[in-house]
């Protein structure tokens, strides 16, 4: 018998759903808000630990993958059926917000949990999956956990990369996964029948408009790029600058070209260099390497791959008398959401009274990389001026509600 999606909303707990976003935020808190928990550090474990003890506090089974995406399953009638899923990741930036990722994932768990009090059955089951490294910050690429289960990127290349202070991400891998024993342990891109990930916006457009929803209609591409600049050190008051080879000289004018080659007067292209590591990095020794890094996006495949292509050699260009080394670590093209699941969001919106707009996402998610696997889409919530990947970020609780309430909905359409 089929539950009215008015009684699902209604059963949405928001003062759970607040107080388990602050029971997450002290793992990696920063001061002023901010939260530091990467991939498979400590912080990380904490809250994959935490996401379990819930997750069991409700009869649900867990299960794990071999790259340590979580899973929370919710039965349906017919266990035979490919689970419809929901979810989003808990890693943070190095100094990122309480909300970014995490709200998908606590907006799925209380969506689960919704139902349960509206005794609202399914045909599918549903399931919860937190996906592993999302942000890539400490082991590039981004969206490491749904690029490895999808089959976009093979574990094999994962497991050799190394963090910023040398530790294998096998080893840091190993420890995450030793930290939740007894789950059940998943395959890797196992049939889904439909993915819908709940995120905050991450931009300022629904809170200008005064929305409470926005149905996603897509996510930009994204290139990433890590550059090494070699040169030779040596004395700064003695080597004349004539023959210098000095990498960070090298690295700036290289800079100063991809802003050129990416300068955009409609401000569509984003370009970003975030990391600029420089050694020795001494104030009297010349720079004989430096490693910077390259984040390109567009919503238009064509130009994404003509910009970023152009890349090596305005660089040779740029810096000719150093070594140059270009690996490119993630090539996520522009996705299309599928209409039907972008009309489902907007649909249970109207049916709850809540404001909601079409639109695209400039931040990258997990759901890029499901989009090949099944019908997915996304719902937005507003954050306050927009801002995220900072300590500042904010989303208020009713926002937060809103958009798990058309969640809870929403999945209970696309699994019955
Ligand atoms: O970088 C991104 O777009 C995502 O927020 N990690
Ligand atoms: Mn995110
Ligand atoms: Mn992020």
């Amino acid at each position: 018998m089929s539950i009215p999606i008015q009684q699902i909303a209604a059963a949405v707990d928001a003062d759970r759903l607040w107080t388990r976003h602050m029971t997450m935020a002290k793992f990696g808190a920063l001061p002023g808000d901010g939260v530091c928990r990467q991939a498979f550090t400590a912080e990380d474990i904490s809250a994959r630990r935490q996401l379990l003890a819930w997750a069991k506090q409700h009869g649900y089974a867990a299960a794990a993958d071999a790259i340590g995406n979580l899973f929370v399953r919710r039965p349906g009638v017919d266990p035979a059926l490919a689970p419809v899923l929901t979810g989003s990741h808990m890693d943070s930036q190095p100094r990122g917000g309480r909300f970014d990722g995490i709200y998908g994932v606590l907006a799925g768990l209380e969506a689960l949990n919704a139902l349960d009090t509206a005794a609202a059955e399914t045909q599918r089951s549903i399931e919860l999956v937190a996906w592993t490294n999302e942000e890539g910050g400490r082991y590039e690429p981004g969206s490491m956990g749904s690029m490895v289960f999808s089959g976009a990127l093979e574990l094999s290349e994962c497991l050799a990369l190394r963090d910023a202070d040398g530790v294998l991400l096998e080893d840091a891998l190993a420890a995450a996964l030793a930290s939740t024993p007894g789950i059940e342990s998943r395959a890797f891109n196992f049939p889904i029948a439909a993915y819908l990930e709940a995120h905050i916006e991450q931009g300022p457009r629904l809170e200008a408009e005064n929305l409470s929803i926005g149905a996603v209609t897509g996510i930009q591409g994204t290139r990433w790029f890590t550059i090494t600049v070699r040169g030779d050190t040596g004395h700064a008051g003695t080597v004349p600058l004539a023959v210098r080879r000095d990498a960070l000289q090298g690295a700036v004018a290289m800079v100063q070209a991809l802003n050129e080659l990416t300068t955009d007067v409609d401000d569509i292209v984003k370009f970003t260099v975030g990391r600029f590591d420089v050694e020795p990095n001494a104030p009297n020794s010349i720079a004989d390497r430096v490693v910077f890094t390259v984040d390109l996006r567009h919503p238009d495949a064509s130009i994404l791959m003509r910009l970023g292509d152009a890349i090596p050699e305005r660089c040779r260009e740029a810096a000719p008398r150093c070594d140059l080394e270009i690996i490119e670590t993630a090539t996520n093209l522009p996705c299309e959401f599928d209409p039907a699941v972008v009309a489902a969001v907007e649909d249970v919106a109207r049916e709850l009274g809540l404001g909601c707009m079409r639109m695209p996402s400039g931040a990258f998610h997990d759901a890029q990389h499901i989009n090949a696997l099944c019908p997915t889409g996304m719902i937005f919530v507003p954050c306050r001026n927009g801002v995220s990947h900072s300590p500042a970020e904010y989303a208020d609780p009713k926002s937060l509600a809103a958009g798990t309430k058309v969640l809870a909905a929403a999945l209970y359409r696309l699994a019955s």
